[in-house]
């Protein structure tokens, strides 16, 4: 019997020299042509029915120091959001064990601190360590850190670290006022070199222009190597908060996004992150389309809401979608 070799696919090569305008050039092409090469590149490396799915919980929530426009958990704006102290370990490994009963590959656990302090970190690796312990992923995103703290997270045996540069450059003293993109910046080279994945992306739909996502999109896929996950968030308005009453974005610039970092990260999961509650399932299906290949799956985000379970696992057999594929690609 002959066994028919494998087809050769040679995959685009990584590139981390993107200029502006070969970005804004992405995002100008026809829509179908756009798609086409998004689908295309996605291909090489990827599964394309295959979904990455990662479960959030907010283990601190609320009361945070910081003046992010879009966050409903910042002290310093009016919603109607109930803080929480840091949540006791075992309540995170029963919601973890719940995840993990739905399907969930991956746990993210987020804090609203502006930075841990080093005892938090403590209980934050034991909450690592049960969970892994689950045979699940890990994802924390708990602020800035300090060389310190990164070192005790990596020994704890934390898989991801979720830090955002949310936007531009440029817009970004429009939406944050509390600490720098250079900080951002800072955390997220402190992980790199500590050997963890980086889970990096941002919010569009904040009043940004077209050339803040391109120069955004031109910001990660330029960081020295790629962010083994990107998040796409769609802003999820909160009454209350200074971004609530923002024009809405065109879905179908969402979606044109979503393509755009396909074609610039193509190794790394597009994660369709939050604000889906908003978004039809066929517009979800062209972000699928799109190169995205990760959500988050669970009824809430953090704060706010997210698609019920038993409706993404329809939207899942609607699209022929299957879970899995935890990590990267490379
Ligand atoms: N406090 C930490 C920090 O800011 O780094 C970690 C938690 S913070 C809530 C994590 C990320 O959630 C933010 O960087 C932002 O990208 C995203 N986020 C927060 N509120 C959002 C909203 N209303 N809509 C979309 N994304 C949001
Ligand atoms: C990310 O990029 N999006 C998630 C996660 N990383 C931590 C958070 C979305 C939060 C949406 C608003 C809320 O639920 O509070
Ligand atoms: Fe605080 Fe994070 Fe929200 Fe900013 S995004 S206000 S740092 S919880």
């Amino acid at each position: 019997m002959s066994t028919q070799p494998e087809p050769i696919t040679i995959k685009t090569p990584l590139r981390h020299d993107w200029q502006l305008d070969e970005v804004q050039a992405l995002f100008a092409l026809p829509f179908n042509d756009l798609i086409f090469k998004a689908q295309s590149v996605h291909r090489e490396t990827f599964d394309p029915n295959e979904i990455q799915i990662s479960t959030l919980l907010s283990i601190k929530t609320g009361s945070c120091s910081e003046d992010c426009g879009y966050c409903p958990q910042s002290a310093r704006f009016d919603t109607d959001l109930k803080p929480e102290a840091l949540l006791p370990v075992e309540e995170v490994l029963q919601a973890a064990r719940r995840a993990k009963a739905q399907g969930a590959s991956r746990f993210c656990m987020g804090a609203a601190w502006r930075s841990p302090k080093d005892r938090d970190v403590e209980r934050v690796v034991e909450m690592v360590q049960g969970v892994k312990d689950l045979g699940m992923e890990t994802c924390v995103t708990l602020g800035m850190l300090t060389d310190e703290q990164t070192q005790r997270l990596k020994e704890g045996g934390l898989d991801y670290y979720n830090h955002n540069l949310d936007t531009s450059e440029d817009y970004y003293s429009e939406v944050i006022s509390t600490r720098t993109y250079q900080d951002r910046l800072d955390t997220l080279e402190r992980v790199r070199e500590a050997g963890i994945n980086v889970c990096c992306g941002g919010i569009v739909g904040m009043g940004e222009s077209d050339s803040d996502r391109a120069k955004l999109l031109q910001q990660l896929a330029n960081l020295p190597k790629h962010p083994e996950s990107v998040p796409v968030n769609m802003l999820v308005q909160v009454q209350g908060t200074p971004l609530m009453g923002t024009e809405k974005l065109d879905p179908l610039v969402f979606v044109r996004t979503v393509a755009v970092a396909r074609i610039m990260m193509p190794q790394s999961r597009v994660r369709l992150s939050a604000g889906r509650t908003y978004m039809s399932d066929e517009m979800q299906a062209l972000c699928f389309l799109a190169g995205a290949n990760s959500i988050f799956y669970g009824d809430k985000l953090l704060t706010t809401d997210n698609p019920m379970s038993n409706e993404d696992m329809r939207l899942f057999e609607r699209l022929g979608l299957r879970s899995g594929g935890s990590s990267y690609a490379a």
